[in-house]
């Protein structure tokens, strides 16, 4: 893709949308995300700095919920998490850097804007910063996960392998073209077209959610999952156990589609889930994956702020991003929530 199909994609960050408190503009411990995020605009060099750096980059789209007859609305999940990040307290030292990367947006061309997702998480990883992705809807993981293959192979590396906290496998037929139901099916496809195994785990499962052909079709390309009404608090030690032996100390991308959560505490997604999962239990496995010093990249997909009320399910979302960055930043310290 050259500079100029980019650009036409491409959004470069707002800085309205990072607004809050200040307590004490002198006192490092009393700041919060707004007061320490810098911009970076992807059309530019980059500078390599010292340090851990994460970057904050959206993709604003609808189109892949909107072929796969979903409620729409995500286009402005990208948006309305970061407003919720932006009160969050630091916690991170000097040596750690917040970046917002802008967004990658999609009209109705969803391929081409795959591709710019592409260049832009692959533009972020040779900065060598950590990507962390927002979604719009969770057709995001394609092009995420492309620009992470990409990364990989240039590096003459193996790419990583996949956990999914969804209700749902997403890898329905894509004979049509792809939608935010059909990722991981591509994914395979891709893979097996490269002579590469598919590692694909999905942990929250919904019977209700899936039909028996897409039970079957992970079974046959050998995915592990586990259903929602299988996790409880007394067995998250299998769940940690199931899941190190699943990435076999493979590198590892994390992707979040919220109706993993029980449309109780997430009302504003696509597609909700009135048994979803509890957020306590989310947390403590993304928290798991984040510190096993594996996870290389993750994304959070599908906060539709048209359904959300209160913004509830983009501050669950900007909660989630909190106990996994400072997960990965310090793996020693256990915040209580998050
Ligand atoms: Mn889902």
């Amino acid at each position: 893709m050259d500079k100029a199909l980019f650009e036409k994609f491409y959004q470069a960050p707002r800085c309205d949308l990072w607004q809050g408190r200040v307590d004490d503009p002198n006192d490092p411990l009393s700041y919060r995300w707004h007061q320490i995020i810098q911009v970076l605009d992807l059309t530019r060099p980059i500078q390599g700095l010292g340090g851990k750096a994460f970057a904050f980059l959206g993709f604003k789209s609808d189109e892949g919920v909107r072929r796969n007859l979903g409620r729409q609305g995500a286009r402005l999940g990208p948006e309305s998490i970061r407003r919720q990040m932006a009160n969050l307290p630091s916690y991170f030292g000097r040596d750690v850097h917040l970046f917002d990367a802008g967004d990658v947006l999609c009209e109705t061309d969803l391929e081409t804007a795959q591709f710019a997702l592409v260049m832009a998480v692959e533009k972020i990883l040779s900065a060598g910063m950590f990507p962390v992705l927002l979604g719009g809807g969770h057709e995001i993981a394609l092009g995420h996960y492309m620009g992470l293959y990409y990364h990989a192979s240039k590096q003459e590396q193996k790419p990583p392998v996949i956990i999914n906290l969804d209700a749902h496998f997403d890898m329905r037929p894509h004979f049509n073209g792809g939608s935010s139901g059909t990722m991981f099916l591509q994914i395979a496809d891709f893979l097996k077209e490269q002579g590469e195994d598919f590692h694909y785990m999905v942990i929250g499962i919904q019977q209700s959610g899936n039909t028996r052909s897409l039970f079957q079709r992970a079974d046959e390309l050998g995915v592990r999952y586990i259903l929602a009404r299988d996790i409880s608090e007394s067995n998250l030690q299998e769940v940690f156990e199931q899941a190190d032996d699943f990435a076999y100390g493979r590198d590892v991308y994390l992707t979040i589609c919220t109706d993993v959560f029980s449309s109780a505490v997430a009302p504003g997604v696509s597609a909700p889930q009135p048994f979803g999962m509890y957020p306590e239990l989310v947390l403590k496995i993304a928290k798991y994956i984040a510190r096993s010093h594996r996870l290389i990249s993750f994304d959070i997909a599908e906060v539709s702020p048209r359904f959300d009320e209160d913004h509830q399910t983009a501050k669950l979302a900007s909660v989630m991003i909190f106990a996994i960055l400072n997960s990965l930043v310090n793996p020693e310290l256990n915040l209580v929530v998050g």
